[in-house]
């Protein structure tokens, strides 16, 4: 026996991605329903690569009762919505927003680094997503904060346009067209040019001259690592369709080598080093594509501080950082609470 799975925000880059991944891993559906705003309604889309073509339903007359499970994937204003609406009607959601990831009743889960909180879900029966930019970082820095206690990460991003959905990568690919042909460009989802250029801002600006995605990292790292860590990031869009890169400066309490690190990431669940030292011994995000690794590279030590080491950290933000995170949630949750058969 399976689950009932729901899938809201079918049609977008994360839901697409949630029905690949939940379809690759073989999980238990006994039924599979792809929820998605009117404007998609009567659409088809394909559950993974099986062949079953799933019929959109509007997820406003959508009843969540008898659903098991409900991955959300869609915009804050809808998920405010339904989210507690779908957990109201005995649905547990696991919600890729922004909306519950600080709610102290809500746990916010990576399964390789706190994969225990999951157990506060009851509260609310709601269960949060990160970001993906804290996902793949906590999944790097959790085994190296086992060994030697992290005080202090200083992270730059480098986020594909993916991450601004759909419309993001669209703008990407016209305005390089446009270039091109010699046509003028005229950003809309972005505030500048995105192609052939980087922007130093993502989400909303905050008083402090931060933005909301740079802030997201701190309070989402404390939350899932630990509270004691100071994070400092600066988080820049750039022409990539998918794939976020991070360059990740850590300061440790105790000792670590790049060596050890190596050793220790070698050996990390959801890690993937590869840190050969030489032309092309890197990942770049191209290579993360379609991958749920969180690729490490470019391990050496911090000279300028005590105890420092930097990394490199390769992600695809729509799978680890999105799809494949909540599938995990999800797997987890029937592991430890939702035994069906
Ligand atoms: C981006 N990280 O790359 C964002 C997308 O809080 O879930 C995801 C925003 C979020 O634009």
């Amino acid at each position: 026996m399976g689950y009932r799975v729901v899938v809201v925000g079918a049609t977008g880059n994360v839901g697409r991605e949630m029905l690949n991944i939940l379809a690759e891993r073989e999980f238990p559906c006994d039924e599979i329903a792809a929820v998605a705003s009117s404007r998609s309604v009567g659409t088809e889309i394909e559950f993974g690569e099986t062949g079953r073509m799933l019929k959109v339903k509007n997820l406003e007359h959508f009843d969540f009762t008898g659903w098991d499970i409900a991955l959300f994937a869609a915009g804050s204003a809808a998920t405010k919505v339904y989210a507690p609406q779908a957990a109201a009607q005995g649905c547990v959601v696991i919600d890729n927003s922004s909306l519950y990831r600080m709610d102290p009743d809500v746990p916010l889960v990576v399964p390789e680094v706190n994969p225990e909180a999951v157990d506060g879900y009851t509260a609310r029966n709601i269960i949060a997503n990160p970001n993906c930019s804290t996902a793949q970082m906590v999944v790097a820095l959790k085994p190296l904060h086992d060994k030697a206690r992290i005080k202090r990460v200083v992270v730059s991003t480098y986020q594909s346009v993916s991450g601004a959905g759909k419309d993001g990568m669209d703008e990407l690919f016209e305005q390089s067209r446009a270039i091109f042909v010699g046509d003028s460009v005229e950003p809309r989802k972005f505030t500048k040019q995105i192609a052939f250029n980087v922007i130093p801002h993502i989400d909303v600006f905050l008083d402090d001259g931060s933005t909301k995605e740079e802030w997201k990292m701190v309070v989402e790292t404390k939350k899932i690592l630990d509270p004691k860590i100071k994070v400092q990031a600066t988080c820049v869009r750039v022409p990539v369709f998918v794939g976020h890169s991070e360059s990740i400066n850590v300061e440790f309490e105790d000792e670590i080598s790049a060596a050890e690190a190596q050793d220790i990431l070698r050996e990390a669940p959801g890690v993937m080093l590869v840190d050969k030292r030489e032309d092309g011994g890197y990942v770049t995000p191209v290579e993360s594509v379609g991958d749920g690794a969180t690729y490490v590279s470019r391990v050496r030590e911090d000279s300028t501080v005590e105890n420092g080491l930097a990394l490199w950290c390769v992600s695809d933000n729509l799978r680890k950082g999105a799809a494949l995170n909540a599938v995990q949630i999800a797997e987890l949750l029937g592991r430890r609470h939702l035994q069906k058969g």
